[in-house]
């Protein structure tokens, strides 16, 4: 799979300095000669799979040649594709997605700024205040004394999934098809935590908040901040988690606490999370507001200038599936039958049909559609497909929510490339 962004040799040769706040982050600058620590060396040890103990000695603008070699990688992480113009954004090629519950290793890593040095579990505080009567601060093991523990299966998708395949080009995160994974989450119900801090009835809107840092190193500054309406928030499927797939949770995916709010953009589950703040107003937080995560009231054509104000904030994600068998490009050598399989999700919605087609779209096959483990789970679909003689074939998947409503065949284009729902296409070569 190709790499998209820039590599970490153009990184480098730009500006070494440039390159180490990005790749490592901002305490590595300007000086990490000696004085690399905290946040920064700790990514930079999670990306070379180990603490360092000579780091003092190592030159600042260094590549460190194991990333030099295999590409940025990240530990525990297994066979994600890095796309480095951001510290740390990776994605999972859908081959690789073939699991009903997505692995650890194989979760998509989207981080819009530095995560904090310190991901302890016993001394994390959440703080719930705003809009509520009894504000309240928790330690993680309060969470799970005083609140019912809940193990979910939860779709996660980025909103800027797909943003490659856009023309013209929308700028950010070159995300293909990967970022995407439902995982086990263990938690416990943002809902149940909500009802105990006795949300008033001015509340409009949560805000959350985590512990990571703003990638121009100013403290004042967060580098995301986003909240739901408390409509949504009230819904039982979304957990403040502190476990995935099991076991303690990645760091990179938002140990030692997280929201998970699934169904609307992956930048509503708050990663590294500190606080939920209830408010009466709809949150204005880092990228809430612009043209971040929100797309044009009306649909508008390819690189069209749409006004500010033309902007709605994105909520439920649109219906959606992904072939995880067989990996596209590959040779079916004497067989002309071929067994695929993959998975599909819907937002708010569950869905209801997943078809195949494998003669670009002119008929249609029902295959096998499971129900989710849970409501915002992904659905595993499967079918035999049967090719007439050998060729070269495109297998097409298209799902349909319980509503209706079908992926298109080409990209509802938006400026900030949003919400790509397209259907997946792979190609099979029957020998
Ligand atoms: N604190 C914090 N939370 C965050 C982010 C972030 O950069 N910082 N990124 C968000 C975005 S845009 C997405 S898509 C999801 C991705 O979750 P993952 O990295 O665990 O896959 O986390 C969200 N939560
Ligand atoms: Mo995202």
């Amino acid at each position: 799979m190709k790499r998209t962004g820039k590599d970490i040799f153009e990184l480098y040769a730009e500006n070494p300095d440039r390159a180490d706040r990005v790749v490592f982050g901002r305490e590595t600058y300007p000086d990490r000669r000696g004085f690399l620590k905290g946040a920064g060396l700790a990514t930079m040890a999670a990306l070379l799979g180990g603490a360092i103990p000579f780091h003092r000695n190592m030159p600042g603008g260094l590549i460190p040649v194991a990333l030099a070699e295999e590409g940025l990688r990240i530990e525990n992480k297994d066979g994600l594709v890095v796309l480095n113009d951001r510290p740390v954004n990776a994605e999972c090629p859908p081959h690789l997605l073939d699991d009903a519950v997505t692995p650890t290793a194989r979760h998509f890593v989207r981080n819009n700024g530095i995560p904090p040095a310190n991901m302890d579990p016993s001394s994390w505080n959440l703080q719930v205040d705003g809009e509520v009567n009894s504000p309240m601060t928790l330690r993680i093991d309060e969470l799970k004394r005083r609140f019912e523990v809940v193990k979910l299966q939860l779709t996660i998708e980025c909103g800027g999934n797909g943003r490659a395949f856009f023309d013209p080009k929308a700028k950010g995160n070159q995300w293909t098809l990967g970022a995407v994974a439902s995982s086990q989450w263990t938690g416990v119900r943002l809902s149940d935590v909500l009802k105990a801090a006795d949300v008033k009835s001015s509340a409009i809107y949560t805000a959350h908040y985590g512990a990571d840092a703003h990638l121009s190193g100013n403290p004042d500054k967060n580098p995301i901040s986003r909240g739901v309406p408390i409509a949504k928030a009230m819904n039982a499927y979304n957990l403040i988690a502190f476990e995935q797939n099991g076991a303690p949770m990645h760091s990179m995916n938002g140990a030692p606490l997280r929201l998970v709010v699934p169904g609307w953009p992956g930048s509503c589950s708050q990663k590294w999370l500190t606080r939920i703040r209830v408010r009466d107003q709809v949150h204005d937080g880092a990228k809430m507001t612009g043209t971040s995560y929100r797309v044009p009231g009306y649909p508008v054509a390819p690189g069209a200038k749409v006004p500010k104000e033309d902007f709605q904030i994105i909520e439920a994600m649109p219906v959606k599936s992904l072939i995880t068998y067989p990996e596209s490009g590959v040779t079916l050598p004497g067989s002309l039958m071929l067994d695929v399989r993959g998975h599909a999700w819907a937002g708010d919605h569950s869905v209801k049909a997943v078809d195949l087609s494998i003669d670009f779209g002119a008929t249609w096959t029902k295959a096998n559609l499971r129900k989710p483990a849970n409501p915002y789970a992904w659905q595993h679909f499967s079918a035999r497909l049967r090719f007439p003689t050998k060729g070269y074939y495109e297998i097409w998947a298209r799902a349909t929510d319980d509503t209706g409503k079908q992926q298109p065949f080409s990209i509802a284009w938006n400026p900030k490339g949003y919400l790509n729902n397209s259907m997946h296409r792979i190609a099979v070569n029957v020998a």
